[in-house]
């Protein structure tokens, strides 16, 4: 896969910024919690549009094209996945935890990984077996094994139903006692972020998508951590659910108190 000099087009950080701090026009998608606007379709449109006119031949994933019905198919071609406003629900609240999230793998696997939070200006960037950097320094997850002394992300997600809302209060009553402190920040890509960078040292979650964790599961790799399966086998990029942490060990310290469910694949 050649490496491209990837830059985020200054026009997505702009249109995310100036829709901000302004009141939003807000769609519902799966349910009344899953939210859109009008700013995660148009950097969606922008990102997949200027990246076309350079990669005309490479295949995208966006989030919000497949929620207007295109195909979510992963092949072996150089595919491009976007999430454009990771953390929509933080978005309409202007809650500065929001970022575009954009990956690019070929042959299944991800080669680039970029997240960028335009509010708070911080990018973290991966390519393959070249190491992790926020805002171009170097970044490493926390060395932290001890479970009793970990910092966990648990998100409710924006599921609502009986089933998944009891396995979320399961997890959560599973882990709370046993942890340092449970969290949960409403953006898969910017928590993937919290742990490459050490300021976390575990996140998982059922029922995030590809688009939300593909640019994440490189960076914390090249950060020094791991992304499994929430049973521990090897991380399913489109199994809608998955854990990372800081090592191997803290996540099968966590693995087996989880409630497992099972959805769909992208
Ligand atoms: C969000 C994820 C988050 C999850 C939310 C939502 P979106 O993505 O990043 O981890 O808990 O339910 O799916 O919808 O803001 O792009």
């Amino acid at each position: 896969m050649p490496y491209g000099s990837i830059t985020l087009h200054p026009v997505c950080q702009q249109i995310i910024k100036e829709a901000f701090y302004k009141k939003k026009s807000v769609l519902t998608k799966s349910c009344e919690v899953d939210l859109v606007t009008e700013t995660d379709q148009a950097v969606e449109k922008m990102l997949i549009g200027r990246i076309k006119e350079n990669f005309p031949n490479h295949m995208f994933i966006g989030e919000e094209s497949v929620a207007a019905g295109e195909k979510c198919d992963l092949t072996n071609d150089p595919t491009w996945i976007v999430d454009p406003v990771d953390g929509t629900m933080n978005f309409v609240h202007s809650f500065p935890h929001s970022c575009i999230s954009l990956a690019v793998l070929y042959h299944k696997d991800v080669h680039i990984g970029i997240i960028f939070n335009p509010i708070l200006d911080q990018m973290y960037t991966a390519k393959r077996n070249q190491g992790a950097f926020l805002n171009d320094k170097p970044i490493r997850v926390s060395e932290e094994e001890d479970l009793s002394k970990s910092l966990v992300i648990a998100e409710f997600g924006t599921n609502r139903d009986t089933k998944k809302m009891e396995s979320v209060l399961k997890n959560v009553s599973a882990l709370m006692n046993k942890v340092h402190g449970l969290r949960a920040m409403g953006s898969a890509a910017l928590n993937m972020a919290s742990v490459a960078a050490g300021g976390a040292d575990c996140y998982f979650e059922f029922g995030i998508h590809v688009w939300d964790i593909a640019a994440g599961a490189l960076i914390i790799k090249e950060a020094g951590g791991i992304c499994l399966d929430t049973e521990g086998g090897p991380l399913d990029l489109m199994s809608r659910r998955m854990i990372c942490a800081s090592s191997e060990k803290l996540a099968l310290q966590i693995i087996p108190l989880l409630d497992q469910l099972k959805f769909e694949r992208d």
